[in-house]
């Protein structure tokens, strides 16, 4: 229909070209206004989430992918593509970042039910949700890699095809030791600038790593500061030469080396400790209840590399990894969320029969309501499957597979045995650093030893709410006491224990969403007993020595320092139970029976009271019809599987009928899509 108006318009114009000119103008006006309604159809169509088609392939760690010299220049030389395209067009850099949280608009005339962000954080979504997300992106760029790959002269174009049909997003794993001699972030990620040698000879760019070029910044960027900042920070410090905020990467890396452990140690005890989908996928407090083991998630701690990316510092009172809704413009993001997602599939091949049970949506969000209940049939939205408007559900994305991509260590021929073994090579206790220790004079952390027999495991574990204050803060446990005249030093401090961060948003205002997070305490002890500080680690000896030495602080954004009994609904304990050595290289250790409280460790220290958990943190959840009318899972039921799918229909356009009218208003004519 469309084809033959266009038709019809240039056989009018072309036979009547006795009219006068400013008919003719009339006429130019009309086929342009037409032009933009057919745009604006084409906009409204969905667009399906497949991931890169063909081969299917392994998204590789960011170091290795570098290694593949023209696969790196193929990933460069796109993403540099990819963030140069308008920021109107719906698959842009920017419009598939703004999908996360700011601009606060829909995406591709989507219908919203609130003016807000589509991430489902605080909720089992959290890592379904991601998936399709990143797969988006992915198959977006890869349209960038295949114009790069179009440049290349015929003698050529079959190796980078070749490169290109295999290539997909890398990850940061960040928690894994660094090669020999480097630092905790790779140089990938710092670099202003990058060299590569791509189809058409080799060129040096600016790294679009180190970050994304509004053009132009969007007023809805969380107002002053974020609407006048052109480029993505990290860290912001002030040029004083360039009159300019800019970011600190150098910073941003010994903060990395002074906390890897410590995450590291979260990432292990996270895949050696919980079986149960709902408990360890989000840092929801609801969804741990009723499990004393289990204090941590794999969302928790993906908000502390958010926080330790973006910094607390600057006139925004943080960089923009710092802030949810601004987090994915960072092209360190996307690096981020990969390797959430690899954490997924990996613990996916672990626990294969435990998967997204009902959950609550715990804030307001683009297409949900606060309250709200959800399960594995909620679709995923915005991500389609096609191009009729099917959302993706969890059922959908249960394996990488279904969006043509998988991991190194989740490749076909993975098991349980391969992931654990994987998973104790990497993030085990035998996992040293070869990083140089005497570099700039640093004190690094200990890096801990394997289990022994009559060994114990030590928390500090935490309940905080997520909104507590008007954006993102900083729990950061040590030994002994820091100085508060410069609380940017305690990220580095040689007495640092590790952080908690807890990745918020500026105006959701103290409203109460209960989380969990956590430090380990038992690698830094483990040292203590290595220099002859601490004599051994039997509770007794450790409650003695950490009454005297655990201190904690908080710092939120704007690197303002909060006492910690002022923090709204903070809790700090210390847990404790004794842990069996694993009996062979591919088995975890085990944590014995149910984590004692140590009381008497943080008794009287500030918010050094235990939680205890009420008996629905959430309030009663409103069910839409259909759904199944489940009480909040605890441990102990927590359906993956539920009988009753969600009764929550796709939009379709299908029903839609599109008027074209010209630049005046006046009818042209309809279409039914
Ligand atoms: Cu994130």
């Amino acid at each position: 229909m469309l084809v033959a108006f266009f038709f019809f318009l240039n056989a009018a114009v072309a036979s009547h070209d006795h009219l006068h000119h400013k008919r003719d103008h009339v006429v130019a006006a009309r086929l342009s206004a037409i032009e933009e309604k057919a745009d604006l159809l084409k906009r409204a169509n969905y667009i399906a989430t497949t991931g890169i088609k063909g081969t299917l392939s392994p998204r590789l760690e960011i170091r290795n992918l570098k290694k593949n010299a023209d696969q790196w220049a193929l990933y460069i030389l796109g993403m540099a593509k990819f963030q140069a395209m308008s920021q109107s067009d719906p698959l842009s850099y920017y419009q598939i970042a703004g999908i996360h949280g700011r601009p606060f608009v829909t995406w591709n005339q989507l219908p919203e039910v609130n003016a807000a962000g589509m991430c489902p954080h605080v909720s089992t979504l959290f890592w379904p949700w991601h998936r399709p997300y990143l797969a988006m992106f992915e198959q977006a760029l890869f349209t960038q890699v295949q114009a790069v790959v179009n440049t290349a002269p015929a003698s050529t174009k079959s190796r980078w095809q070749n490169a290109a049909n295999t290539l997909r997003i890398p990850y940061w794993d960040w928690a894994a030791v660094p090669p020999s001699g480097e630092g905790d972030v790779p140089t990938a990620i710092r670099d202003q600038t990058v060299t590569v040698t791509g189809p058409t000879g080799t060129q040096t760019l600016k790294n679009p790593l180190y970050q994304y070029t509004f053009h132009p910044p969007s007023n809805d960027l969380g107002g002053s500061p974020f609407n006048t900042w052109t480029t993505t920070i990290r860290r912001p410090y002030r040029d004083n030469d360039q009159q300019a905020w800019r970011s600190n990467n150098g910073e941003f890396d010994s903060v990395m080396n002074s906390n890897r452990v410590s995450l590291r140690d979260r990432v292990y005890n996270l895949f050696i400790n919980n079986a149960n989908f709902a408990q360890v996928s989000t840092e929801a407090t609801g969804t741990n209840t009723g499990n004393p083991n289990s204090h941590d998630s794999f969302e928790s701690t993906h908000d502390s590399i958010h926080v330790i990316s973006g910094g607390d510092t600057g006139p925004a009172g943080g960089g923009d990894m710092y802030y949810l809704d601004l987090s994915a413009f960072d092209p360190v993001f996307w690096l981020h969320h990969a390797n959430v997602d690899r954490q997924f599939a990996m613990w996916q091949v672990i626990n294969p029969n435990t998967y997204v049970g009902n959950g609550i949506i715990t804030q307001n969000n683009w297409q949900w309501n606060s309250g709200e209940m959800k399960n594995s049939y909620t679709p995923l939205k915005p991500f389609t499957k096609d191009t009729k408007g099917t959302y993706f559900t969890s059922m959908d994305i249960r394996k990488t597979t279904a969006l043509n991509y998988y991991y190194p260590e989740t490749n076909s021929g993975a098991t349980a045995s391969s992931v654990k073994s994987a998973v104790n090579t990497l993030y085990g206790p035998n996992s040293k650093s070869t990083f140089k220790r005497d570099v700039a004079g640093r004190s690094l952390p200990y890096e801990g030893r394997p289990v022994r027999q009559g060994d114990h495991e030590y928390l500090l574990t935490i309940n905080c709410h997520k909104f507590a204050f008007d954006g993102s803060y900083t729990i950061l446990a040590f030994l002994g006491n820091v100085s508060d005249a410069n609380p940017q030093a305690w990220y580095t401090a040689p007495n640092l224990i590790g952080i908690n961060g807890v990745l918020a948003m500026k105006g959701m205002g103290n409203s109460t969403v209960p989380i969990e997070g956590c430090i380990p305490l038992t690698t830094t002890l483990q040292g203590k007993v290595a220099t002859g500080e601490l004599e051994d680690l039997t509770p007794y000896k450790v409650s003695h020595y950490l009454k005297q030495h655990l201190t904690w602080r908080v710092l939120r954004y704007g690197n303002v320092v909060v006492p910690a009994d002022e923090v709204p609904g903070l809790h700090l304990a210390v847990s404790t139970c004794p842990v069996e050595p694993a009996k062979a290289a591919d088995e975890f250790p085990t944590w014995v029976g149910t984590m004692q409280i140590m009381a008497n460790v943080t008794a009287g220290k500030p918010a050094g009271n235990p939680w205890t958990p009420p008996a629905n943190p959430y309030g009663t959840p409103s069910s839409p019809s259909g759904a199944p009318s489940a009480p909040y899972p605890t441990s102990s039921n927590v359906p993956w599987n539920p009988s009753v799918p969600e009764d929550e229909p796709g939009y379709c356009v299908s029903h839609q009928t599109i008027e074209y009218v010209d630049q005046d208003g006046n009818f042209l004519y309809s279409e039914k899509s």
